[in-house]
């Protein structure tokens, strides 16, 4: 990793180091070409870290720097530093600060080369309940994740120091090993929650919040599929107009589509004449609408739907339906998984 400059381990800003860290890189006196030591602050920078998390996992996980000190001072070689980025992504994760030093501790370090991830714990027994309250703290932040499982302390953690790939991977991998409806109400969900609460008591983390919704966006629609034959009709899953939350409905889909119902995603704040122009082409077997707040729970866009033979059934979703009367044969969902069951039994009999 720190011989990639790609990688998301910063380059060293010499200058800038030296200049704001006391304890600034030096050279070793070895023979041969002289390898750049770096001070905590300059280590803590190229980690991503906080130079006080740098200094506690020494003090307490014994992860310094294997042999170069001076005076009182910390130095950190390349290879300290290649152990160290291999436990921070192990606590990406989702590996507990002393697992993670000890899975840094016995990894085998190519030379200068980026050590492979630590497997997904998805698969991990689930902590015991004392374990898994305890707060998940990352980037300066911290997660209130009670009740969550590794794979979303995990998510929590990467999410936090705004590491979208880690986050993208995870989801990824959630859905892989869990399917669909798990890795939203056991990783995705709950660390979607944990984030807009922390926004609701600190007013921070927006950027957090975009981040994980993007990323879940991409990686749940990446699983889904259209309908598999031109006579199959699809499921339409739409946000509402003037509605911009709509990963349920990605997470529906890709649910469906685990179950090979094909689905048709038609995004965010559809106008009602695109929403009744695309029922009237693809005659469609299902159409599921969600209402994220009561303001976009329009039920004149559910009256006005125009009829097709056979007729196709409409569902809607969200919390800002909760509190319209629907007409008669229009379904509310409760949850991912209800819906998931409800609408495939209903397409595919
Ligand atoms: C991600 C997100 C966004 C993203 C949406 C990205 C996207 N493309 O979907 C963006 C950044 C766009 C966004 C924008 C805004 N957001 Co927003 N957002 C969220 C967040 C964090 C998750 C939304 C979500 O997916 N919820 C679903 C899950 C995660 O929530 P849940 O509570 O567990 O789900 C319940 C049900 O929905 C159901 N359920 C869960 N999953 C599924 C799946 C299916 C299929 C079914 C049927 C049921 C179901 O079960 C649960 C129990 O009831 C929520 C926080 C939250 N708790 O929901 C805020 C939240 C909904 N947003 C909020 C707000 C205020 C906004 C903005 C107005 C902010 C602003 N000032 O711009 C805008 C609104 C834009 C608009 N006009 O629509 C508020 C709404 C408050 C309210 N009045 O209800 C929330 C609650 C945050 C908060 N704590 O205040 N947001």
């Amino acid at each position: 990793m720190f011989a990639d400059p790609g990688g998301p381990v910063r380059k060293p800003d010499t200058h800038r180091d030296q200049a704001s860290d006391p304890e600034s890189p030096d050279h070793g006196e070895a023979a041969g070409p002289p390898e750049p030591l770096l001070g905590v602050a300059a280590a803590a920078r190229r980690l991503g870290i906080a130079p006080a998390t740098l200094r506690t996992w020494d003090r307490r996980y014994g992860m310094g720097p294997s042999a170069h000190t001076a005076g009182r001072h910390r130095r950190y070689s390349s290879t300290d530093l290649a152990r160290l980025d291999v436990m921070r992504q192990a606590l990406l994760r989702g590996m507990s600060v002393a697992e993670a030093a000890q899975h840094a501790r016995t990894a085998r370090l190519p030379a200068h080369r980026p050590e492979p991830d630590p497997p997904v714990p998805v698969d991990e027994p689930e902590p015991a309940r004392s374990e898994v309250e305890v707060p998940v703290r990352a980037g300066g932040g911290v997660l209130r994740l009670s009740g969550a499982g590794l794979a979303a302390r995990g998510l929590g953690r990467a999410a936090m120091t705004l590491d979208g790939e880690a986050v993208r991977g995870l989801l990824d991998d959630a859905i892989t090993a869990r399917g669909a409806v798990a890795a939203w109400d056991e990783v995705a969900r709950p660390v979607l929650v944990a984030v807009a609460e922390r926004w609701e008591y600190t007013g921070g983390g927006i950027e957090i919040e975009h981040l994980l919704s993007s990323c879940a966006l991409a990686a749940f629609g990446a699983r889904v599929v259209g309908p598999a034959a031109a006579d199959r009709k699809p499921v339409l899953l739409a946000g509402m107009p003037r509605e911009h939350h709509i990963l349920p409905t990605v997470a529906l889909a890709a649910a469906l589509s685990e179950r090979g119902v094909g689905c048709l995603l038609l995004g965010p704040d559809l106008p009602g004449p695109a929403l009744h122009a695309a029922v009237r082409r693809t005659a469609p077997a299902a159409v599921v609408l969600w209402s994220q707040l009561p303001a976009s729970a329009d039920v004149e866009v559910l009256r006005s739907l125009p009829r097709t033979r056979p007729r196709f059934r409409t569902y809607v979703g969200g919390p800002g339906w909760s509190d319209v009367a629907l007409p008669p044969q229009v379904v509310q969902l409760e949850s991912l998984g209800s819906a998931c069951s409800e609408i495939s039994g209903a397409v595919t009999t």
